[in-house]
């Protein structure tokens, strides 16, 4: 597509938002400014480089698929992570798992003893473009995560071995929020759960709570690093219980003044996140998203473009908490080109925002407030078929990025050059 030809239709797309009074110049400014975590683990199905390589396993979470040229060291993530970035539009931070660190010889520590030596390489890539790091502890894929149990394991040499790894990564994560510049947000995940019912909910919950008081005891400045929180219903082998549940974080993250992170894969098929921003935001006022598309289960295939992520993004808008949402995406898929899964996720959830942004509030809310529902409807009708995907390639031709028009020849390009020599 030419420039000349892209410019046109955005003026016509302007045009037709002016009628709604929605200035599209506005809505690319916004997005522009937003910052999508850029989640490590896309490029190499949640492997890590820690040695011995470690199975994907005691986490309930699974990448499926095994598509040729995955990540094997962290040159080649970076080198994948770099293309994906000159393909996006718009800002990326990276969103690194503690399990990616650099573990080559004198590095090679146990996750008890991890230190930012681990992630000076990290830290010194994202320097040098001027980006930041979101940081996780990786309580997972690792022999004392193996009964299932981690922060709120009963062995307490176990419990001990995990809560120094946290601590360690906060650590971290507030050297990578001084470092960058940029507030480095932690989030703890923890795989804890059973696979039947337990009688004991209260006791895990218990040590949990514990677990957590004790990694929070340290402080650090807000500016460098803040915590997050995150739920989920249940994973393969923690059918019946998982400890850290969407109440208990919640509760303990208003209590405590955390992040809550959620993630659209971890409830209910029939409860939607969206629901969740408004009511999440009367008593916290930051938010970690985890973006995902899970089908049946909480599969975690790469986002698309659907209701699901337009729903929240939209709700974001909406509570005008933009600038207090920290947009990350959590998907892996090894089954396609995982660069491509890269950009087609990240697009995706770009394109949900400015569709979110292109939206008619005042009218809207006019209809809403005056009781004319089938107006409301109809008009949520009407702006799909509106040319949002003309202010997109503007979107794109303005940050010097490829239109979704040249991308898979881009792709395939570096499959053939770079992936298939892997
Ligand atoms: C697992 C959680 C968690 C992980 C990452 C790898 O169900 O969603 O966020 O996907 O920590
Ligand atoms: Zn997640």
């Amino acid at each position: 597509m030419n420039e000349e030809k892209i410019k046109e239709a955005y003026s016509r797309a302007k045009e037709k938002y002016a009628k709604y009074d929605i200035d599209t110049d506005e809505a690319v400014k916004k997005l522009e400014d937003v910052n999508i975590s850029l989640h490590c683990w896309q490029g190499d199905d949640v492997g890590g480089f820690e040695e011995p390589d470690a199975e994907l396993e005691g986490g309930g979470i699974e990448a499926t698929g095994n598509f040729p040229g995955k990540a094997r060291t962290i040159e080649e993530l970076r080198q994948d992570l770099d293309k994906v970035m000159s393909l996006l539009p718009g800002k990326q931070k990276l969103n690194l798992h503690a399990s990616y660190g650099d573990f080559t010889g004198e590095n090679d520590v146990n996750r008890d003893e991890i230190t930012i030596d681990n992630f000076q390489g990290w830290i010194d890539w994202a320097k040098e473009r001027n980006t930041g790091i979101d940081f996780n502890c990786t309580c997972f894929s690792h022999p004392k995560a193996a009964s299932g149990f981690t922060l709120s394991s009963k062995d307490e040499e176990i419990r001990q071995f995990w809560i120094e790894h946290v601590k360690r990564c906060r650590k971290i994560a507030a050297e990578m929020g001084k470092q960058t510049g940029m507030t480095s947000i932690h989030n703890i995940w923890v795989p804890d759960g059973s696979k039947d019912n337990p009688v004991d909910r209260f006791g895990h919950r218990k040590l949990l709570k514990d677990s957590l008081d004790e990694i929070f005891e340290e402080e650090y400045s807000d500016e460098y690093m803040r915590d997050s929180l995150e739920s989920k219903l249940f994973g393969i082998g923690a059918e019946a219980m998982t400890v850290g549940n969407y109440d208990f974080y919640y509760g303990y993250a208003i209590d405590n003044n955390k992040l809550f992170c959620l993630d659209n894969g971890h409830y209910h098929p029939t409860e939607k996140v969206d629901d969740k921003i408004a009511s999440v935001l009367m008593y916290l006022d930051e938010l970690m998203l985890h973006l995902t598309r899970g089908i049946r289960w909480d599969s975690d295939h790469v986002v698309t473009f659907n209701e699901e992520i337009k729903g929240i993004l939209s709700e974001v808008v909406r509570c005008g908490a933009l600038d207090n949402t920290n947009i990350g995406l959590d998907f892996f898929d090894a089954s396609i080109n995982r660069v491509g899964a890269y950009i087609t996720g990240a697009r995706a959830a770009q394109k949900s925002l400015l569709y979110a942004l292109l939206e008619p509030s005042e009218l809207l809310q006019d209809y809403e407030e005056n009781d004319k529902l089938f107006e409301r409807l109809f008009t949520f009708e009407k702006m799909k078929g509106m040319p949002w995907g003309a202010v997109w390639d503007y979107y794109c031709l303005k940050n010097d990025v490829l239109t979704d028009e040249e991308v898979i020849p881009e792709v395939q390009n570096y499959e053939e050059n770079v992936l298939a020599n892997r």
